[in-house]
């Protein structure tokens, strides 16, 4: 049985920043150094217990989040390891919303990226306390002080040293708490206090003013002492920095080297002084599903009702699906039954437990403000709520960007095809902003995702893991078409050939309907030229006509048809007669009526620096953009509302990147439907060619 933690005990910490900064053997360090694990694992070796998966041992890189717990004095530390690849987006969000603190590492090589301040902005859109690690001091090239500037001067809040390295490359020896005046070195027994070098000591007192200047503003009493030239107390010092980073006000920065494990001593006792427990951060609200206006108080409380939210899925080839929950209030055991909020399901405990990398530890019961594992419970998806059946409530899903990278799928193996198809339905449970579906329009199946390397990574894993072969190319644009004028249509359809013949004859008239009118059918026939029942036929016929239309066979939308005359035969008169009349009728009209091409339109989001609006705006304009609007959603960032042609967007991606330094992004989403220029209608015709001559192929294979 697993150890019980009041929720006051707990921290949940992600651990977080740009690739390959050295995050998954930071998590191996300080399992290490709690005593978790009897040694370190190596990233480059494929040994840490959170890259456990295959490809990720094959990469030497992490393409999910991993989860595994410490205890240190005490105090039992939750960590998600974060992936760093930028795109892998809806990692980062799952973990920053279930967790009450970062650990952000910094290169002391590379210093900040784009991508150090993408998941930074995150992590204020979220709130979260946080500190700074600056990793790799081993490394010859790095440059705390120059890093540690950089962080300073970047972001608004004050970032500052709490502890200064001791050397750096081959003589980074251990660190100087600026807090209590000491070196930390490495010892066997985790750290050894001692002096600190005297060479050091000027900077030891800059470094100190800078962060005496910050912690004497949080009270009125210490800047009084500060002002009068009264030293301030360890206590004082660290009271300050614990109030401020608890509160998110300042970010203290440490630093170390993963690999050698120098550092991590102090900042696991800094994770368990200065991050908020689930406690401290207290009040969770989630919304009455009966009543959405109304709200609904829960608390990190054993005492309250059980409440939940699952974050995270995995699908492990033997254990089936696994759920990881944030308990958000109450207390989970082992034969509990469960309400899924968001399914209106009701699902049985059977087994629960904790989790270190892939190892998978039972349990009987958990408390709020843990984390707990679920398996084999098919109906949890990620960003589900879980509560006691009796209490529901339903807590905000993870917000997640819209795709913006656009894949089309093609195997020329009918099995590997169908198979396909299942493979991503997994990968979709798995990660939420994958999404997938087959274009009738285009006959093609269609992945979306963030970005390019994401849609790399998840077809590596497809062909290695499920040994699945198949193509991706840019895919067709889902071009419609419709009338721009009101015309008629008259077939008469008459065969005689032994037995009964076949009659039908059909009058109708075609008009256009607005934009997402689709398609409307209706009759005026009058002294019954036409007996009724024939009526459902003729529409049918209808129907089939407009399935491709007359200027390059996309499908016609947004008209009415009615049938207004028409003649039978007693005898030779059928359905099939008058289904066949209809669709020719209906062809004739179409011909008469302007039909023309219609292409989607999306509608763009681009968020981008106010330095770039100038080259995105040029760009957009060069691809039939039309701006709607301009936001500035913070001091960074600005937000181009545009509506553009999907055609023109397929491949904006790379594009964006070069304009913008790689800091821009967008999402976009078919919007409506708008006419073709006719300076863009080759292109719609070529395609339709192909996808003619594509299908042929099929039928013939
Ligand atoms: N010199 C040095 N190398 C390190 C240190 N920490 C990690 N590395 C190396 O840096 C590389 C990346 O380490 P990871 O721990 O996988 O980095 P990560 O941030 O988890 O990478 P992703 O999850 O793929 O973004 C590996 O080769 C590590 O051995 C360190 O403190 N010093
Ligand atoms: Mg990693």
């Amino acid at each position: 049985m697993g150890k019980i933690y009041d929720p006051k005990f707990i921290r949940n910490i992600s651990i977080s920043g740009a690739p390959n900064v050295g995050k998954t053997t930071l998590a191996e360090a300080l399992l290490y150094t709690a005593g978790q694990i009897p040694q370190m694992g190596s990233v480059d070796k494929g040994t840490t217990i959170m890259d456990f998966d295959e490809e990720e041992i094959e990469k030497k890189m992490s393409l999910r989040s991993s989860l595994a717990f410490v205890e240190w004095k005490d105090i039992k530390i939750n960590m998600i390891d974060i992936p760093g690849i930028p795109d892998l987006v809806a990692e980062v969000r799952s973990a920053f919303r279930v967790t009450e603190g970062i650990i952000f590492i910094v290169s002391a090589s590379e210093g900040i990226t784009i991508d150090t301040e993408k998941d930074w902005h995150f992590a204020d859109d979220y709130k979260i306390a946080r500190v700074v690690f600056i990793n790799k001091m081993d490394s010859e090239e790095a440059d705390f002080y120059s890093v540690a500037e950089t962080l300073a001067n970047k972001f608004k809040k004050p970032v500052i040293p709490i502890e200064l390295p001791i050397g750096k490359g081959s003589d980074f020896k251990g660190t100087v708490d600026l807090i209590h005046m000491k070196a930390v070195y490495p010892d066997k027994n985790g750290a050894r206090l001692d002096e600190i070098p005297s060479d050091m000591m000027d900077k030891v007192k800059e470094y100190r003013e800078k962060l005496f200047d910050v912690v004497a503003e949080t009270d009125d009493a210490l800047i009084e002492k500060y002002l009068n030239g009264v030293e301030l107390t360890p206590e004082e010092v660290e009271n300050g920095v614990k109030s401020c980073t608890l509160n998110n006000k300042f970010i203290p920065i440490l630093c170390g080297s993963a690999l050698n494990n120098i550092g991590t001593t102090v900042l696991l006792d800094t994770i368990i002084s200065f991050l908020p427990s689930p406690l401290y951060t207290g009040e969770i609200t989630g919304k009455d599903p009966s009543h959405p206006e109304q709200t609904i108080r829960r608390h990190p409380d054993p005492q309250e009702p059980f409440s939940g939210f699952i974050f995270k899925t995995r699908i492990d080839p033997f254990a089936g699906k696994i759920s990881f929950c944030r308990i958000c209030s109450g207390v989970i055991n082992v034969g509990d039954e469960i309400y899924n909020v968001n399914k209106n399901t009701k699902e049985k405990i059977a087994h629960l437990y904790m989790v270190n990398g892939k190892n998978m530890k039972e349990i009987q019961t958990l408390e709020a403000g843990d984390i707990a594992v679920f398996a084999k419970i098919d109906s949890l998806d990620t960003g589900n709520t879980v509560t006691d059946p009796t209490k529901p409530l339903l807590y905000e899903p993870i917000r997640l960007p819209s795709p913006s990278y656009f894949v089309a799928i093609h195997s020329t193996d009918r099995k590997a095809e169908d198979k396909l198809a299942s493979v991503f339905q997994i990968i979709a449970q798995e990660d939420s902003t994958f999404h997938y579906g087959y274009n009738d329009i285009t006959k093609e199946m269609v992945v979306s995702c963030i970005g390019e390397i994401q849609a790399r990574i998840i077809f590596d894993i497809i062909k290695h893991k499920y040994k699945l072969n198949f193509e991706t190319r840019t895919p067709r644009v889902a071009y419609k078409e419709t009338i721009t004028a009101k015309a008629e249509g008259h077939y008469k359809h008459k065969k005689q050939s032994g037995g009964h013949g076949q009659y039908g004859e059909v009058y109708l008239r075609v008009e256009p309907l607005p934009r997402n009118g689709g398609f409307a059918f209706d009759e005026e026939i009058f002294g019954g030229a036409i007996p009724r029942n024939y009526v459902p036929a003729i529409e049918k016929g209808a129907i089939e006509a407009c399935e491709s239309g007359v200027v390059a066979g996309y499908p016609v939308v947004d008209l009415k048809v009615t049938v207004y005359d028409g003649s039978y035969h007693e005898v030779d008169s059928s359905d099939m007669s008058f289904r066949i009349a209809g669709l020719h009728a209906t062809k004739l009209a179409l011909e008469a009526a302007k039909s023309v091409i219609l292409e989607p339109i999306a509608k763009v989001r681009i968020y981008i620096d106010e330095s770039d609006i100038g080259n995105v705006m040029g760009d957009l304009g060069t691809r039939r953009g039309k701006v709607i609007g301009m936001d500035k959603i913070s001091e960074d960032v600005t937000v181009i509302n545009a509506t553009a042609p999907y055609s023109e967007m397929l491949a904006y991606s790379p594009v964006l990147n070069s304009l913008t330094s790689g800091r821009g992004r967008f999402e976009m989403e078919i919007d409506h439907y708008d006419i073709l220029p006719a300076s863009e209608y080759e292109k719609a015709k070529k395609q339709a060619e192909l996808m003619k001559k594509e299908e042929e192929e099929r039928k013939n294979s």
